[in-house]
């Protein structure tokens, strides 16, 4: 297939191109007073709410699934049609309590609100631009100064979405916005609109937690230190998220929805949205369930980070029914667990197989993603006394005994009834870090690419969307050169046993057939790649191309004999599979 100029590309694309929604690098850190609370709260609620929620993803009798905010880009609305819609806008079913309430419920700690979004449209009232909720709805009332009180009295933190670079209203605001005229400033779009209006929402709602940017796109360094000067001299305390562009801001957002396979340092925070749109888009029920909001809350907490949760009110002010359910049903499982949330820092033992681990003082939280069948909860490598372990929401103390291969805690056979059972394990002193990787013979053991030791082949990472801005992202082992290279990962086993071994890799077709062996000690399993296929490519789509699909192929079993250390390697046989993208190893343990 024939790759497009990324000029050619970004035309195709109305001028969307990688770098808009790309997320800059961070070069300074908080420092730990601004950033205190940031780093104990761990959980937060974002907010997209604006003019595109009572559009919820429909237009001139179409639905466009993905990402509702962006429906005047999608849909190709002219700003004057679009800006019209704000004359039904009426949100009457808003109550500002009831989402602080929500928010409460869930375990949040703080919220953030689009108080604009790319569309331009400010929900607040301002006097820097007549296209806002204010002036230009039947609705007239201020939703972020109602929003603002309802936080105080609760006690949660607000802050406010900012788009800096994009409005989509503002002619001299040419990014991303096909009226623009050739003539456009943004010199006169930054400090007319942008720098008034950030002023205001510093100056009319009390303190504010933090202004969170987004896609920085073209703007200057320059640029980025007058946001940053407005904000530092208004409200010291305000963070700054890395989105303001240029490397600069007091914590990082990582990319849409990703969360990182290994612990990150820094102050930073993982975005996630609660179905595949970040505003309401009526068509989008796909709710993830609580289990997974906890799940994906506990990984980003394990690593150092903070996770916020997105919901998306409807045109009427409504979070939908089922999103404030499983939100809620999380949150009961926050007010149980939330000791081994909140205030924590990640653990001090590498990858666990079973779950994950934070901690406080000298108490360990595992969080038991995989109950183990046999009862024995192996924390390998650890060889420190315990004072106590408990499970959370129990009182019997557990049993733990130690051997060569760590601790083992003795659990009861049935998991309790809770969406992840967390144990407390209190230690006689603070732990080592460790890097050390293990597998075991009661759970599922997945070796990730960013763990693998490369020889001839590299680490990367691929980013892509699959209906228009729900991102996915893989990290993966590729770009192999040839018969020589080889990824390899070291772990030890404290128990012989069986394993099923599952591949994830993408294969583009080039690629298919190629012969790729992996070796465990003296146990080799050879294997022909299979073609995945690809994703089409659509006209919004903007990544590298083709762009291969993951797929996970079963490829044999081994026997792992004693315990004891041992190194699994995988390289290709011949020089035609360079192109494989190789994501997980699994090791399935069977009986036998
Ligand atoms: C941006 C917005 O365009 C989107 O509408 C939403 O508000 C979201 C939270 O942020 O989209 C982005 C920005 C950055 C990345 C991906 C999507 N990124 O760095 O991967």
């Amino acid at each position: 297939m024939q790759q497009k100029s990324d000029e050619q590309a970004a035309a195709d694309n109305g001028g969307i191109t990688p770098e808009m929604w790309g997320t800059d690098g961070i070069a300074e850190q908080a420092d730990s007073a601004r950033g205190d609370w940031f780093r104990k709260a761990k959980y937060a609620m974002f907010i997209h709410w604006g003019l595109y929620s009572a559009l919820g993803g429909r237009w001139n009798g179409r639905t466009y699934y993905g990402i509702g905010e962006w429906i005047q880009r999608r849909a190709g609305i002219p700003a004057a049609d679009y800006a019209r819609t704000a004359a039904t806008f009426n949100p009457t079913g808003f109550d500002a309590r009831a989402w602080v309430k929500l928010a409460q419920d869930a375990g949040m700690r703080y919220i953030v609100i689009t108080a604009k979004h790319h569309d331009g449209f400010a929900m607040f009232r301002t006097a820097s631009s007549p296209f806002n909720i204010v002036d230009a709805t039947p609705f007239r009332r201020d939703p972020l100064a109602e929003l603002a009180i309802a936080c105080r009295e609760a006690g949660l933190r607000l802050g406010f979405y900012y788009s800096q670079t994009q409005d989509w209203h503002e002619l001299d605001a040419p990014v991303n916005n096909s009226d623009a005229t050739p003539d456009a400033d943004f010199h006169r779009y930054l400090h007319g609109k942008a720098l008034p209006q950030i002023e205001e929402l510093l100056t009319q709602y009390g303190d504010v937690a933090l202004i969170w940017f987004d896609t920085p796109g073209p703007i200057t360094r320059e640029e980025s230190l007058a946001l940053m000067k407005t904000i530092r001299h208004l409200q010291p305390g305000c963070l700054i998220n890395s989105r303001i562009g240029n490397g600069i801001g007091d914590y990082e957002s990582l990319g849409d929805q990703e969360i990182p396979s290994r612990m990150h340092d820094g102050l930073w925070e993982t975005v996630d949205t609660h179905n595949d749109t970040w505003g309401f888009v009526h068509a989008d029920q796909n709710w993830k369930s609580a289990r997974e909001l906890i799940e994906r809350l506990v990984v980003v907490v394990s690593r150092g980070g903070n996770y916020m949760l997105n919901i998306g009110p409807d045109g009427l002010g409504r979070v939908p029914a089922l999103s404030a359910r499983i939100i809620r049903e999380a949150g009961r499982w926050l007010a149980a667990h939330g000791e081994a949330i909140y205030d924590t820092i990640p653990s001090p033992l590498g990858a666990l197989p079973w779950g994950e681990c934070t901690q406080r003082g000298n108490t360990l939280y595992l969080h038991v993603f995989q109950w183990p069948a046999d009862g024995q909860l192996r924390l390998p490598g650890v060889q420190a006394g315990v004072l106590g372990a408990t499970l959370l929401g129990a009182n019997e103390p557990l049993t733990v005994h130690s051997d060569a291969g760590g601790l083992v805690l003795h659990l009861p056979a049935v998991p309790p009834s809770t969406l992840l059972p967390v144990i407390a394990v209190e230690v006689e002193r603070s732990l080592p870090p460790t890097t050390e990787r293990y597998v075991l013979h009661n759970c599922v053991n997945v070796l990730t690419a960013s763990a693998a030791r490369c020889r001839g082949c590299s680490q990367d990472k691929l980013s892509w969307m699959e209906k228009f801005g729900d991102w996915k992202h893989a990290e993966y082992v590729g770009q192999w050169q040839g018969t020589g290279s080889s990824a390899a990962w070291t772990f030890s086993a404290v128990e012989p046993g069986m394993y099923y071994i599952d591949v994830e890799y993408a294969c583009p077709t080039a690629a298919d057939d190629s012969t790729w062996s992996l070796t465990l000690g003296d146990s080799e399993l050879t294997f022909p790649l299979l073609a995945t296929g690809h994703f089409p490519q659509r006209r919004e789509n903007q990544h590298a191309w083709p762009l291969a699909r993951f797929r996970t192929y079963r490829i044999g079993l081994y026997d792992i004999p004693a315990a004891g250390q041992y190194t699994l390697t995988l390289r290709p046989l011949d020089n035609d599979g360079g192109a494989m993208q190789l994501v997980t190893i699994t090791l399935y343990p069977t009986a036998g």
